[in-house]
């Protein structure tokens, strides 16, 4: 096991959760957990299930799992938009945001059983109906074009916060004014490969008018409504995830495997063009011509028909597997492309994660293993850093930035 690796979850670990990073994000996020237990629970899977499990006091009564629980130890103004500005809380008081993130939660619960079968009786039981509610918040609330597919209404939902594929959509938005907020991410990482202003000015109306529509899903003007690839990708695994759950568990699984199989249908009808997952504009029912990584990870799908294709997307011009670091985020042939700038070029570590998860899945043993091996020594070497250039491995964002550290420990112990 990484020495380091694992000293940065402890550094990171605040008792019953992990941070992403003491200084750009010192709550708890909700996609991040998920990928933080995938790798804690290597080290101690009762830390994973108290990782998840935290989250989960987080959960609205609508099901809804918010992306921030806010720390109440943390300076209120510590991260923008922190509480005052998201006014939201729990069932159990615990501050939150009112946006959600990408659903990868189950399958982070079943790997966590997985790891500590016989150590974690109670565990399947306890969290197995909180994410049947987070299901259905997304499919009774959330599916809001035709094809049935669920759709973010905030590009921080994607966990892609800065994706090129945003850019049209948010030409609808009026920024909020310059002066009425203060960023606090740029006291921490460089202007210039964080979002611009005129972008933030976006991401806060947005989150403020789904606010003062008391985060109603039925009653605010949404202006962003997008079907996101990743989204529902990890939507699907997760439904898989929870069909393994219930069998466990003595329920039906089919109710679980009738709507992966639904979900997925209708990701390969309505995303799939040219070779890759495109997200839909749902308010103008268009695809987004942006190559965004978001579009390769439906190879985590179980059984997907379009699967040689898209490794042939992966390995072609627009990614270049396995001669660039990890995976470019953005197209390397977009003319906007910037290896340094968030989401749009640099390589993440948990999108690579995911890329390799789908090519074990497809047998692709050689990509899957000179992936792990580029993970495993640039995770080490950048001090396991939030992303990277994907040319030269310049480290970039945070450092000890804990996904990093998390599948690094889960990919050491995959080999
Ligand atoms: C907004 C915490 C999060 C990740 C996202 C990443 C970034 C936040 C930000 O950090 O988003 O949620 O302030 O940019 O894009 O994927 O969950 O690590």
């Amino acid at each position: 096991m990484r020495d380091d690796a694992v000293r940065v979850l402890e550094e990171n670990w605040t008792g019953h959760s992990t941070v992403p990073s003491r200084s750009l994000y010192p709550h708890q996020w909700s996609w991040d957990s998920a990928f933080i237990a995938i790798g804690l629970r290597h080290l101690s899977a009762g830390r994973a299930r108290t990782e998840l499990e935290s989250l989960m006091r987080a959960q609205w009564p609508d099901g809804r799992i918010p992306h921030i629980a806010f720390a109440p130890s943390v300076p209120r103004d510590a991260y923008f938009p922190g509480p005052d500005f998201w006014q939201a809380r729990s069932a159990d008081g615990t501050e939150t945001s009112g946006i959600v993130q990408p659903p990868i939660h189950a399958l982070a619960a079943w790997l966590t059983h997985q790891a500590d079968p016989a150590g974690s009786a109670g565990f399947l039981e306890r969290i197995y109906p909180r994410l049947v509610a987070w299901h259905e918040y997304l499919r009774e609330r959330r599916t809001l074009g035709d094809g049935g597919l669920v759709a973010i209404v905030h590009p921080w939902e994607s966990g892609m916060d800065n994706s090129p594929a945003w850019d049209l959509p948010l030409q609808r938005v009026t920024p909020a004014p310059a002066g009425s907020f203060t960023r606090r991410d740029t006291d921490h990482a460089a202007g210039a490969d964080r979002p611009t202003d005129l972008d933030y000015g976006r991401y806060v109306q947005l989150a403020a008018t789904y606010r003062d529509h008391g985060y109603d899903d039925r009653e605010t003007p949404q202006a962003f409504v997008v079907e996101d690839p990743c989204f529902n990708a990890l939507l699907i695994s997760s439904e898989h995830a929870l069909a393994e759950i219930a069998e466990e568990l003595g329920h039906d699984p089919a109710p679980h495997r009738q709507y992966a199989a639904a979900l997925t249908g209708a990701l390969v009808e309505r995303l799939f063009e040219d070779g890759i997952f495109r997200s839909r504009d749902v308010l103008t029912g268009d695809l987004i011509p942006a190559d965004t990584v978001a579009g390769l990870i439906p190879l985590v799908v179980p059984g997907l028909a379009v699967a040689d294709e898209l490794l042939a997307t992966a390995l072609g011009p627009r990614f270049r597997l396995g001669e660039t670091r990890l995976v470019p985020s953005y197209s390397l042939t977009a003319a906007d492309f910037d290896p340094g700038r968030y989401w749009r070029g640099p390589s993440w570590f948990n999108t690579a994660w995911l890329i390799h998860r789908g090519l074990v899945h497809l047998d692709q043993t050689g990509y899957a293993q000179a992936l792990r091996a580029d993970f495993l020594g640039l995770a080490e070497s950048t001090n396991y850093a939030e992303y990277i250039d994907p040319f030269t491995a310049a480290p970039h964002g945070a450092r000890s930035f804990s996904w990093t550290a998390a599948l690094a420990i889960d990919l050491e112990a995959a080999g």
